[in-house]
């Protein structure tokens, strides 16, 4: 996590009044005395930066300010490091407490729209004086329409909560920029390698076409000068033999994992699409973690939430609605599992009667809306997980089409560990 390159870290500004517990607020976050607090106007003096890995976000850094209001004899050398620090941030946090709103918070919410700049206000020290519905309203007609989000910064139990809110706040409103995703297949092979794509071809396979995922994958491995072949399952051990020098990976449909798991030599690493989607478009060890709780339902059964983004004309085999739910029934030997499928923008605001999700590859989806679907499931303590990962599960190949992913591995066999 520490190598992160700064740029590449979301800067999070943290703005506010003297006292108003911009510290307490650092520390609750971080988890740690990262930085020093005291019901002393004016206690932080230089910006203290705080790394860390805030998932299923990414890396960030938290730049903790002197108090706007500070009007002691070093008030203006504080005054002008604090500004310095609005040019840095990707995304401001301003601190108030209930009811207060003044030149200070004003200030911040003028830098913050001037320089288009996302704001998040914190009302702090709730414990003291309620956020009521009149202030948030205030606030974000104030701040157009920026979250606003209640807390007690000097109260440990409040974390995770507020942890949890915080970092769906932060998935909406981060710039673009930081939502980047990583690669396809470029950082698995090196340019020249042969990739094999094995795309099977039944009847679900729309007519005359290829499927996002086959097409986005192709053109990466194009884009990084790799040679892609592609085949149906029937002809993959025969474009194995074929081929000079060894595929350096190959990448399937889940539907068809275990045939490619079957041929494929065990020195030449695999995956499927769905796992690349996985890492692309959400959070890749969360969801390998989440596939290892399937053995959870094998033992107490529990109700499961199959989430399609789109909402495609049903089909008779459908992926969705008929293939997962028979392999789900058929690993765990549960019939009476109790499956519903939720498609579109149709996603339930409470998971808490869920014992596991299951999410599409989210073709359709982008990062950020992913991404927030899964801190929805973690905020609920609910294993997340997506399509092919769960097939892959459930023919008991998973580990297999991991390998190529060590972190995404590690968390996979964590959790396996604790069964
Ligand atoms: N009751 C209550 N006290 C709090 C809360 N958060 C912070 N405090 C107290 O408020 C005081 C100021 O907290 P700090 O975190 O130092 O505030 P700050 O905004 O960083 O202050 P400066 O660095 O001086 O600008 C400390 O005594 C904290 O213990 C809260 O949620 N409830
Ligand atoms: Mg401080």
């Amino acid at each position: 996590m520490e190598q992160a390159p700064k740029s590449l870290r979301l800067h999070i500004g943290i703005f506010g009044r003297t006292n108003v517990g911009k510290s307490s607020l650092l520390n609750l976050i971080s988890g740690q005395p990262a930085a020093i607090t005291s019901p002393i106007a004016g206690t932080t003096t230089d910006v203290v930066s705080k790394p860390m890995e805030l998932l299923p976000l990414g890396p960030v850094v938290f730049l903790d300010t002197a108090g706007l209001d500070d009007v002691s004899e070093l008030g203006t050398e504080r005054l002008r490091k604090t500004y310095k620090v609005f040019g840095q941030a990707d995304i401001i946090t301003l601190v108030t407490e209930a009811g207060q709103w003044g030149d200070t918070e004003k200030r911040v919410v003028q830098e913050a729209l001037s320089r288009k700049i996302p704001l998040i206000t914190i009302v702090n020290k709730c414990d003291l004086a309620p956020l009521s519905p009149e202030f948030r309203d205030a606030v974000k007609t104030e701040t157009n329409g920026g979250a606003v989000i209640a807390v007690s910064s000097s109260d440990p139990a409040a974390r995770d909560r507020f942890l949890n809110e915080y970092k769906q706040a932060l998935i909406e409103f981060c710039p673009d920029d930081f939502l980047v995703p990583p690669p396809l297949v470029a950082d698995l092979v090196a340019p020249g390698d042969a990739v094999v794509l094995l795309i099977p071809i039944d009847l679900q396979a729309p007519k005359g076409r290829l499927i996002l995922p086959q097409v986005q994958t192709l053109r990466d491995a194009l884009d990084h000068d790799n040679i892609a072949i592609m085949v149906k399952e029937g002809r993959y051990r025969q474009a194995l033999d074929n081929l000079k020098t060894p595929a350096a990976l190959a990448i399937c449909d889940s539907q068809v994992v275990d045939l490619m798991v079957r041929e494929t030599p065990d020195d030449m690493p695999c995956t499927t699409f769905s796992i690349l989607f996985a890492r692309l478009k959400g959070d890749m060890a969360a969801m390998a973690a989440g596939a290892a709780a399937i053995e959870n339902l094998k033992r107490h059964g529990g109700k499961v939430l199959i989430a399609e983004a789109c909402t495609h004309h049903e089909t008779e085999d459908d992926i969705g609605r008929v293939k997962i739910p028979r392999w789900l029934r058929r690993y765990t030997g549960r019939d009476d599992l109790d499956i519903e499928v939720f498609a579109g923008c149709n996603y339930p605001d409470d998971l808490n009667s869920y014992s596991l999700v299951i999410l599409c590859g989210g073709c359709m989806l982008n990062r950020r809306a992913v991404l927030s679907r899964i801190q929805q499931a973690n905020a609920a303590g609910i294993p997340v997980t997506n399509y092919g990962m769960c097939i892959s599960y459930c023919q008991g190949v998973l580990r297999r089409v991991l390998t190529p992913f060590p972190e995404a591995l590690r968390a996979f066999d964590e959790v396996q560990s604790c069964d």
